[in-house]
């Protein structure tokens, strides 16, 4: 069996992945003549060059500062489309969209217009190319619980177009505890809830316990420490939330693809999905994190199909679509 040729041909969903993560130095070059935004390298390869990463905090400054040159909602549109287009590629079906609006209300850009133009190209997405996708709003943990409440309170007129909210950013001293306000509120909204407890952040156990049993979310994105952890452990098996794991990811912000925490997730029968995260930055999308994960962990087909299968479960969708997918 050509393992490359059965990942790529696998239709697949996807739930952890930053729009802004899949900007790709290309677009970067092409937006940033558009809106005469001054970029600090000449070509999309000088750009990518630059792209050091060895932890959270260095990864986190690139990625803040490539967002400039998003402007208007022709390129929040475009950004979306381009990724949208991209996994349609990968024979993904189905995909769960975060965005950081702070990150871009704090540079004057409207938030009508960041999610006008994402909404759009979603809709022509499903149209045109058959992809489904939903949106997730993220907020930004190292701003405060003030800004990511003024936030929810400008998506209100948007609520069909999200499905839910997360939490990423800067882990550290931003506990989950800090926004239990601005989640509580969230889900009175209906909408679903789930945060980052990235790889081997400070206090990680302490933010999954509190994300598990004060928050109460419906997913966590990453959550690969847990495994240390039987109580936490009994407590994700327990409720069967999803763990949104992104191997590459992990590989730069925690020098690690995890294949050995994946492969316990799966003998703990934990729901555990595999994601791109930001794609155009770690420069893998599903396909390369399936496949170097695969390689590494010498993972067999029914485990890739398992995982597969994990997403479309923890999909927030409803049981009847979800059945479709399966
Ligand atoms: C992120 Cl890798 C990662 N961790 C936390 N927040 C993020 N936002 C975009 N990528
Ligand atoms: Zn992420």
């Amino acid at each position: 069996l050509d393992m490359q040729q059965f990942i790529c041909n696998m239709p697949k969903a996807e739930l952890h992945v930053h729009l802004e993560g899949t900007l790709e130095p290309e677009l970067s070059f092409a937006l940033a003549t558009k809106n005469n935004i001054p970029l600090e390298y000449d070509t999309p390869e000088q750009l990518v060059a630059a792209y050091d990463f060895h932890d959270l905090p260095s990864f986190l400054k690139i990625y803040y500062a490539g967002m400039n040159v998003l402007q208007q909602e022709e390129d929040f549109y475009q950004l979306t489309w381009d990724y949208l287009a991209k996994a349609a590629s990968e024979n993904i079906v189905y995909v769960e969209l975060f965005f950081d609006p702070q990150a871009h209300t704090c540079r004057g850009v409207s938030f009508e217009t960041i999610i006008t133009g994402i909404h759009k190209a979603q809709l022509d997405a499903e149209q045109k190319l058959g992809i489904r996708s939903q949106l997730i709003m993220c907020f930004l943990r190292e701003l405060s619980a003030e800004s990511a409440m003024e936030h929810l309170k400008l998506a209100m007129p948007y609520l069909p177009w999200l499905v839910g909210v997360g939490l990423d950013s800067n882990e550290q001293d931003n506990p989950p505890a800090k926004f239990a306000a601005v989640f509580e509120y969230a889900r009175a909204l209906d909408l679903k809830l789930t945060m980052h407890c990235d790889v081997n952040q400070q206090n990680t156990l302490t933010h999954i316990k509190q994300c598990l049993d004060d928050i109460q979310v419906d997913r966590i994105d990453h959550g690969v420490n847990a495994l240390q952890d039987p109580a936490l452990l009994a407590s994700i098996k327990q409720k069967q939330l999803g763990l949104t794991v992104c191997p590459v990811s992990n590989r730069f912000v925690a020098q690690s693809l995890t294949s050995n925490e994946i492969r316990q997730m799966l003998e703990h029968d934990l729901l555990v999905t595999i994601n791109s995260d930001d794609p155009a930055y770690f420069r893998a999308y599903l396909n390369d994190n399936f496949l170097a994960l695969q390689k590494e962990g010498h993972f067999s087909a029914q485990d890739i199909v398992t995982m597969v299968k994990n997403a479309f479960n923890v999909a927030w969708l409803k049981d009847t679509e979800i059945s479709q997918y399966l």
